[in-house]
Order: structure tokens, then sequence, then C-alpha cells
């Protein structure tokens, strides 16, 4: 069971998650961490991206992730959503390399944005500072804002993704959210 910090008093915002997995079962993996976050007390599901199957970024010898782009609307704070999505992750297993980056993961949930905000604490930077170069999170990112604007740059999604280079290898996976999960 999913806990988090209390909720406050606040005005709920509009955060959007990125989701991505590339290892073990990963569909699981990304339907569990969407039905978490949506039966969190304070955590209102919005909707979901495409899933898109993507050449991982980082040290060989890796597999291929699923990624997609959840969006909520929350009266969490976005250190408390942070924790949360700590939280789902080591519910799937989540282990951390102490040595290797970018290294593969059963389940990563990365706060791309919350709001209009931009926080720089040690512990959480929003918008997310590689949001705006990967395409395999303006892909699905650009399935849930329509003429939305980068907060930091001010530039609207698509046209980030208009110039991210490996958008052509991001492809739509076979398995899409409310899909029936495949046998392991
Ligand atoms: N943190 C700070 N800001 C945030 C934020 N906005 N959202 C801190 C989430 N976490 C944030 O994260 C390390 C710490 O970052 C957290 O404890 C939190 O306090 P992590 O999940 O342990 O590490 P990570 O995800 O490996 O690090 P990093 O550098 O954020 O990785 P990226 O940039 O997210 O890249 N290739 C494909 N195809 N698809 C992928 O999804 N993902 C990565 C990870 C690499 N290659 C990939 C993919
Ligand atoms: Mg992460």
């Amino acid at each position: 069971m999913t806990s988090a910090s209390p909720t406050t008093d606040r005005e709920p915002v509009v955060a959007t998650i990125a989701f991505g997995s590339n290892l073990g079962p990963r569909e699981s993996h990304l339907h569990a961490g969407r039905e978490a976050l949506a039966k969190t007390p304070g955590v209102e599901f919005l909707r979901a991206s495409g899933v898109y199957e993507t050449p991982p970024v980082g040290p060989s010898g890796q597999g291929p992730y699923l990624n997609a782009v959840v969006r909520v609307r929350t009266a969490l704070s976005a250190p408390a959503l942070l924790q949360l999505m700590l939280t789902i992750e080591r519910e799937r297993g989540r282990v951390r390399a102490a040595v290797e980056r970018w290294s593969a993961r059963t389940l990563d949930l990365d706060l791309l944005l919350y709001g209009e905000q931009c926080i720089a604490e040690r512990d959480l930077i929003v918008p997310h500072p590689r949001l705006h170069e990967r395409a395999f999170v303006l892909v699905p990112l650009c399935d849930v804002v329509h003429g939305e604007r980068h907060p930091v740059s001010g530039r609207t999604f698509e046209s980030l993704l208009a110039e991210a280079t490996d958008r052509e290898v991001i492809v739509p996976a076979s398995w899409q959210f409310g899909d029936p999960l495949p046998r392991q």
C-alpha cells in the first residue's frame, strides 16, 4: 500500500510525470505505477499518453525502454509528490546502481512539470532538467500537452520535439495503457 505525505489545503496543481521501464515485466511496472498514483488520496488521474518503445540512452548492454507520460491533478506539494513517486519505484523493485548512471531500471518516475512552477532544490529540479532534449520524453509528452510552453524557455513542447534528433526511433509499443497485461 502506497502512502504519501498528508494533503494540504493548497490549490490542486496539474503535474506531469514521466514513466520509464526497461527491466523485468515492463508493462506490469507501468500499469502498477499508474494504478498506485491514481489510488493515492490527493492525486486525481487525468490522462495518459501512448506507450512508446524507445532505444536506451546510457550504458550499452541494456534492453529497450517503454516510456509514457501521465498527467494528474494533485493537492500534494511537489516534494510530497516526489516522495510518493520514489515509494512507488521502490514497490516495483527499483534498485539504484551505486556507480553507473542511467543503468537499467524496473520503474523510473520523473516529475517533468508541476503546474508552471520552477523548482531548484537539492533533491528536486522542475521542469526536469533534461526533458527538453529527449525524444523519449517529448514524444509521449506531446500526446498530453497541446500548445503548452516550457516554463523556462517559453518554447512549445511541440517545437522542442521537432528539433529532437532521435525522434524517428521512438515507436508506439505493442502494449498500451488499458490493454490486458501480457503473460510473463
Ligand atoms: N530528482 C531531482 N529532480 C527530479 C525530478 N524532476 N524528478 C532527484 C524525479 N527525480 C528528481 O533520480 C535521482 C534523484 O533525482 C532522485 O532521488 C531525486 O531526488 P534517479 O531516478 O535515482 O536517477 P536517474 O533517473 O537514473 O537519474 P537521472 O539523471 O534523472 O536520469 P534521467 O535523466 O531521468 O535518465 N533511455 C530511454 N530510452 N528511456 C528512459 O526513460 N531514462 C534514463 C534516465 C536514461 N536513459 C533512458 C531513460
Ligand atoms: Mg528518475
